[in-house]
């Protein structure tokens, strides 16, 4: 949270003396013909006043204040509801280095275009001037960018998920960090007396990244990753570029710290595609038969990684609040989350109560009588079932602050990050895939994770349910040639004396009736102890062509009754769908093979002799 600064009387008074960043805003401005330009200090006095200007509009609406403290409510365009991929591009000098894997256009009509649309954008509303740090403002992994965007509600999703204001222009101001600048608009100008709308938007969109200048431009929504640029386009796709200059890693997993009855710590990186449960792993709740055992929250999106001096892995989450996804999230699936969105939270696209809160699908067993959908029309349970209508759209997110998690791990905010002892790559898999296994090595772990598929969720626009490819969940987020990505993966062990474990899991299994193999949730926590265990090297194992696999006893099973014969089906390796899986996997190789690294090639072949 940002510190109390007094009210300032205008603005509009420049919060930098950085001449670059005055003299960009000054030409952005002239471009955009904003009616008038607001530097975001993130004092809280200034939130409440956007936030009542939000309401006034209609924007937000305040939830009950004895019920939801400090949490607004915002619906969405029924047409701007995800991040949009067929409308993200990476316009690198070259085709090539954008890779198969992204939408590229030449750098320069896309700025001929981009200016076209920024072209007036703004009129009618206020230019913020946001800086925001990606990671402790402290931190030498932290990177500092400055949106321009003439949406209030970017603001305020911003000022939960990453450091901003006053302090970051004093960062700034010492002229030792590079900067990112960030243009967004919604691209709805308000010419000549035209009245604004609920949640201004515009049909045609563009989420454009420059990654040789380090420069993001998005236009037309005003949803999540689309819009909150420090997310996704900073802290992934431009951060991707700029970490494989440096030799660090920027990544699409949460980090969480397991802690075991006797105080020690074990912190562990997950990389699971977009609404997988990243954030319910990221807040797991061991077992009642785990006694003394802990779960601390590091972050539950986004990794940046980097060797420390002594060759060890050490992570930031760069972002400083939770931007998860609502539907299905409760006090059984995830009480920690919760319990942290209960105050100071912004509600996206989840339905409205007659009582001024909010609620979604799985939030609790009966659903209100009676409530607003996420579209604003009325919704009962008698007209779901009757027309299959959902209270809340299956990609309604909640804003919240970290700080307030229960489990936020007392070193999140370390300038010099966690140390990570192992790697997990994850996704939703029907069948095929085993509960857990563990990579060979290095090599054989980067190949286990660039060979991850799962089936697609609503948290892109596209088919649901579609098993595709997406390499270390990084398919949507990785800002340069995939090949040259595994390529930085596997040179990455070269700065490495201690060398993360790597395992695949899947939640997900299902049995021929399609029901789910595995309880999953609080249950999860069995895998990690024995994931834990192996980074330690004390656990046993046994060798199979895909990797090491824990035996029934090799798991703690106490107060969970799960026979031998259920964890063998969960565990089950199939010959004939694995030698299906490397045809499916070499789908996307073909796509990349001039820019593979050979070891992928090798590791192919290896597992083909083994199948
Ligand atoms: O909208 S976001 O891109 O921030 C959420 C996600 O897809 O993970
Ligand atoms: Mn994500």
């Amino acid at each position: 949270m940002a510190t109390k600064t007094t009210v300032r009387s205008n603005p509009s008074t420049p919060l930098s003396t950085n001449k670059h960043l005055l003299k960009w805003v000054e030409k952005m401005a002239r471009l955009t013909k904003p009616a008038r330009i607001h530097w975001v200090s993130g004092s809280d006095e200034e939130n409440q006043t956007l936030l009542d200007q939000m309401v006034g509009a209609g924007t937000l609406t305040k939830l009950n204040e004895d019920l939801w403290p400090g949490c607004y409510y915002a619906r969405s365009d029924a047409s701007d509801v995800a991040r949009v991929e067929d409308r993200t591009f990476i316009c690198s000098l070259s085709k090539d280095n954008a890779g198969p894997t992204n939408n590229w256009e030449d750098p320069f009509k896309m700025r001929r275009k981009l200016k076209g649309l920024f072209q007036g954008a703004m009129q009618g509303r206020t230019m913020y001037v946001l800086a925001f740090s990606m990671g402790p403002v402290d931190s030498p992994l932290a990177r500092i960018g400055v949106q321009l965007t003439d949406s209030p509600y970017v603001v305020v999703n911003m000022r939960i998920m990453a450091r901003i204001g006053l302090r970051v222009f004093q960062e700034i101001d010492k002229g030792e960090k590079r900067v990112v600048p960030c243009m967004h608009s919604v691209g709805m100008p308000l010419t000549r007396g035209k009245k604004d709308v609920m949640w201004p938007c515009n049909p045609e969109k563009y989420i454009v990244h420059f990654p040789e200048t380090r420069e993001i431009w998005s236009y037309g929504s005003g949803y999540g990753g689309n819009a909150l640029l420090g997310k996704k386009c900073f802290a992934l796709r431009i951060a991707s570029n700029i970490a494989r200059d440096e030799g660090w890693m920027a990544e699409h997993m949460l980090i969480l710290g397991v802690e075991d009855p006797k105080g020690e710590k074990t912190y562990v990186a997950a990389a699971f595609p977009s609404a997988c449960g990243k954030t319910n792993f990221a807040m797991l709740i061991p077992p009642k038969s785990f006694k003394g055992w802990k779960i601390w929250t590091v972050g539950d999106d986004i990794a940046w990684i980097k060797p420390d001096a002594k060759g060890e892995l050490r992570a930031i989450n760069p972002e400083s609040g939770f931007f998860g996804v609502a539907p299905g999230t409760s006090m059984k699936t995830n009480p920690n989350a919760m319990l942290t969105l209960q105050k100071n939270s912004i509600f996206t696209n989840v339905a409205l109560t007659p009582e001024g809160g909010v609620w979604w699908e799985g939030m609790t067993d009966t659903p209100p009588a009676e409530c607003t959908d996420w579209q604003g029309k009325r919704w009962t349970p008698a007209i779901a079932a009757e027309t299959g209508a959902k209270a809340a759209h299956p990609n309604a997110r909640f804003t919240a602050p970290a700080s307030q998690c229960p489990t936020i791990d007392p070193a999140w905010e370390d300038p010099a990050g966690v140390p990570i002892s192992a790697i997990i790559f994850g996704g939703r898999r029907p069948t095929t895939m085993p509960l857990v296994f563990q990579a060979f090595n290095w090599s054989t772990g980067v190949y286990v994770g660039a060979t991850m598929g799962s089936e697609m969720t609503a948290a892109a626009a596209g088919t649901v349910g579609k098993v595709r490819r997406d390499p270390m969940a990084m398919l949507p987020f990785c800002g340069y040639h995939m090949g040259d990505y595994f390529r930085h993966w596997i040179k990455m062990q070269r700065h490495l004396t201690t060398t993360p474990r790597i395992f695949h899991v899947n939640w997900f299994r299902r049995g021929p009736a399609g029901e789910f193999l595995w309880p999953g949730y609080s249950e999860n926590m069995r895998v990690l102890k024995w994931i834990v265990d192996r980074a330690h090297g004390r656990a046993a194992g046994r060798e199979t062509p895909i990797g090491w696999m824990p035996n029934y006893e090799d798991l703690e099973w106490k107060g969970l009754p799960f026979t031998k014969e259920q964890f063998e089906e969960l565990q089950a390796f199939d010959r004939k769908q694995w030698r299906q899986e490397v045809i499916g996997q070499e789908e996307l190789f073909i796509d990349l093979h001039d820019h593979l690294p050979p070891e992928m090639v090798y590791e192919r072949e290896l597992l083909i002799c083994r199948l």
